[in-house]
């Protein structure tokens, strides 16, 4: 795909968001591209995606401001559309996506980041939604996402503001899970995403769809999902194979996804 690349390292996908002269920028071919990729991605032989930006200065540095600068209203309407399918089929993807922010994430990549699992900064990552100082709000979700992040009164103060948040201040407002020089930045995701990518891949899936939809459900319905999740792992041969390593005081062999 022109604007974005992937790399498969056995068990991570690695989904490099490639537009460096205009820092990632995302336009209507880069969601294009984004999509295309993250459709093509084989999750029978992937249990983690890592998600980043081309270079060392950005991760995504909005949405393209050039091409929205003209939008009529059903344009922007449509655009807003485009970018909110593309980053709701990451939220809802089946595995795990961790953002490697390792730059700029403003307003569009913010938002990008937002929609992953896991958000880990490198030490030049810069978080902003700047969204109201160009006379538009957040449109991919930013809004909402921000705020089931981080909580609404710092969300607010972020968007009324369009104050930059740099990333020691992202991990200490829990934006972030954790920052590293720029320099460790995909082996600390790699190294992540390989321990996500040691366990057993069904149960991973499950514990997605349960915190994902159990966010927006009250605590009842939250623990039947639960149950019903759960109850999808008994009987599966990994299940098997760890409870009966563990009675039999060993190591489990690896697991299979089945
Ligand atoms: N869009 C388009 N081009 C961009 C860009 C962006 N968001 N960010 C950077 N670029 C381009 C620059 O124009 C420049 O291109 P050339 O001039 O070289 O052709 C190139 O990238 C390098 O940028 P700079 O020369 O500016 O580099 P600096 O290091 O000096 O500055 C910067 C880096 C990130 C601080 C600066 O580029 C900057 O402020 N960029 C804009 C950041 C920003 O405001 N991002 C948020 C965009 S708003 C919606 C849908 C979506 C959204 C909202 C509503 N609906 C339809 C309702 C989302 C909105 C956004 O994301």
């Amino acid at each position: 795909m022109g604007y974005v690349k992937y790399e498969q390292k056995d068990l991570i996908g690695i989904v490099t968001i490639d537009r460096e002269k205009a820092l990632n920028a995302l336009n209507d071919a880069v969601l294009a591209d984004l999509e295309a990729v993250i459709d093509a991605i084989d999750t029978n032989k992937t249990r983690c995606v890592i998600i980043t930006g081309a270079g060392q200065k950005s991760f995504v540095a909005g949405a393209d401001i050039a091409a929205m600068s003209t939008m009529t209203k059903a344009q922007g309407w449509a655009f807003s559309k485009h970018g909110n399918d593309v980053f709701r089929k990451i939220e809802k993807f089946p595995i795990p996506i961790i953002a490697a922010v390792n730059g700029f994430a403003l307003g569009g990549g913010c938002e990008l980041s937002l929609s992953c699992d896991i958000r880990i900064a490198s030490e030049n990552a810069l978080f902003a939604q700047p969204e109201a100082g160009l006379g538009i709000t957040p449109g991919f979700g930013g809004t909402q996402r921000l705020a089931r992040t981080i909580g609404a009164g710092k969300a607010k103060e972020m968007i009324y503001t369009c104050s930059k948040v740099k990333a020691e201040e992202a991990l200490r407002i829990g934006l972030v899970n954790a920052v590293y020089p720029a320099d460790q930045l995909m082996d600390e995701c790699i190294k992540l995403a390989g321990k996500i990518a040691r366990n057993a891949p069904i149960a991973v899936r499950q514990c997605k769809k349960a915190i994902n939809m159990g966010l927006q459900m009250d605590i009842d319905s939250g623990v039947a999902l639960e149950a019903d999740l759960f109850s999808l792992c008994p009987g599966t041969k990994d299940q098997r194979n760890a409870m009966t390593a563990f009675c039999e005081k060993r190591k489990p062999d690896p697991f299979i996804n089945e």
